[in-house]
């Protein structure tokens, strides 16, 4: 049988031929150029930097190893994590012996939950999580190699140990968190010999009688887990990774970055959106009234959450698959009836309200399709996740997958320390003047 540890031993020497080769060969090739609207854009479209895990098209949306993220819906957490980290699904012992690791590094230290608990009571739930991933930092395998001397090409083994721990860790913290801050309740702790996502369905203490909500999150936990590089918690977690920062520094940085409403947030802002409409109607709204709704929300200046994207172009395969789960599981659920009719309606507005705007000398709207957050919060509410602030824990949950598996091969590649250049507007002014 060959495990996570010996796949990646055999390839990543390959890896690191194989990249020698590109940069000795073509290292001088331009492969992308900048204009001013870029430079104050987020850098919108540059290319300038590398992820091997999963790319996105703007016409295809998540692509993971070359696979099309709805032709591998049916794959597990631990399942995603392999293939992020080696471009293979792994057999059913390579599987077996992931659930074995995670079973082995499940065990949250009991000052994590001692710092949770000292937290003011009214603490967000991303704060909680980020505050105990970074408490658990002096446990870095990667920091006591590196405090030794450890040799570069070896760096990768400690960061694959941190990532197992903090993945392992993850789904216990973030249910017990929940627990303790929404139920008052005992923590669930996590079972042997039971997959990673019904874990954490079954951590979080939902009912769950017909399995359903175990489906949902192992469904969750797969769609969220990585969105290419270059996206706000991918990039922070490969910034703050380069200055050789160990994995807990790291993905806390990145899912910081996560907490901002125009990235993960969305996720919570979305529901409360919906549910807006239902209260101000009275149920599930008609076409009509979610037309009138959303011109409302645009016209007082606000964004309408969960459509929109700044790589997408299309209906995102993510939102497709949870839209896909709903009409298989909660077909009658007024809330996801809302989102389906959601659907119907604001690409439609968001079309139009995007020739006001260029008429009025605005940026048009790139993209008015759904993106992730559009449907996912109406499964969770359907199974009694109804507190909205948590749902990018979730999200976070699932992404630092993608987070740690890019910088374990970061570290493989010996990746160098992040550093563009910035430029004045001074600069910008001059150097623009001298091209006329
Ligand atoms: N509702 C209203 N206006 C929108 C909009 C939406 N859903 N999506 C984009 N716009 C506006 C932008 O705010 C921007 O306006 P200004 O020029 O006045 O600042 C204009 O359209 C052009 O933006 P864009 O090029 O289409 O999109 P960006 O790449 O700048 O932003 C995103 C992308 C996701 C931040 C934006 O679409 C948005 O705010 N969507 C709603 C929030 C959301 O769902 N976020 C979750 C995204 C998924 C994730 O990354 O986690």
């Amino acid at each position: 049988m060959a495990t996570l540890q010996d796949i990646l031993q055999e390839r990543i020497p390959k890896y690191r031929e194989e990249v020698k080769g590109i940069l000795g060969k073509d290292g001088d090739k331009v492969i992308s150029q900048v204009t001013v609207t870029q430079a104050y854009g987020g850098m919108r479209g540059v290319k300038g930097m590398i992820c091997d895990t999963s790319v996105v098209g703007p016409d295809t949306g998540l692509i993971i190893r070359g696979r099309p993220l709805l032709e591998i819906k049916h794959l597990w957490p631990e399942e995603i994590f392999f293939l992020l980290l080696t471009g293979d699904e792994p057999d059913a012992e390579a599987k077996a012996a992931m659930q074995k690791e995670f079973d082995r590094r499940a065990q949250v230290p009991e000052y994590v939950w001692d710092v949770l608990q000292a937290m003011p009571p009214d603490s967000h739930p991303m704060c909680m999580l980020d505050t105990a991933i970074l408490v658990m930092e002096r446990e870095s395998v990667f920091r006591q190699w590196y405090d030794k001397g450890a040799q570069k090409t070896e760096y990768w083994k400690p960061m694959l140990d941190d990532a197992l721990n903090l993945m392992a860790r993850m789904p216990v913290v973030a249910a017990g968190l929940y627990r303790m801050r929404y139920k008052g309740a005992d923590f669930i702790p996590w079972t042997p010999g039971l997959d990673y996502g019904a874990n954490f369905a079954n951590m979080l203490g939902m009912p769950d009688p017909t399995g359903s909500f175990a489906k949902l999150m192992r469904l969750y936990l797969n769609f969220h887990s990585d969105h290419e590089g270059g996206n706000v918690s991918a990039n922070t977690c490969h910034t703050v990774g380069s200055a050789l920062s160990d994995a807990y520094y790291a993905v806390s940085a990145g899912l910081n970055g996560l907490a901002g409403p125009l990235h993960g947030l969305a996720n919570q802002e979305c529901l409360g959106w919906i549910l807006d409409t239902m209260k101000k109607f009275g149920g599930a709204p008609s076409e009509e009234q979610l037309r009138d709704f959303a011109f409302d929300t645009l016209r007082s200046g606000r964004v309408v959450p969960g459509y929109g994207h700044a790589v997408l172009r299309v209906t995102d395969p993510r939102f497709a698959g949870f839209l896909e789960f709903g009409k298989e599981h909660l077909a009658d659920d007024p809330v996801f009836q809302t989102v389906e009719r959601v659907y119907n309606v604001v690409p439609k507005v968001l079309t139009e309200y995007s020739e006001e705007r260029v008429k009025a000398g605005k940026n048009p709207i790139a993209n008015c399709w759904p993106n992730v957050d559009a449907g996912s919060g109406a499964l969770l509410y359907h199974y009694g996740l109804t507190e909205f602030p948590y749902y990018t824990v979730l999200f976070s949950v699932s992404r630092a997958m993608g987070m740690l598996a890019q910088l374990i091969l970061n570290r493989a590649l010996g990746t160098a320390i992040t550093r563009p250049k910035s430029v004045s507007t001074e600069w910008i002014k001059k150097t623009v003047a001298e091209m006329k």
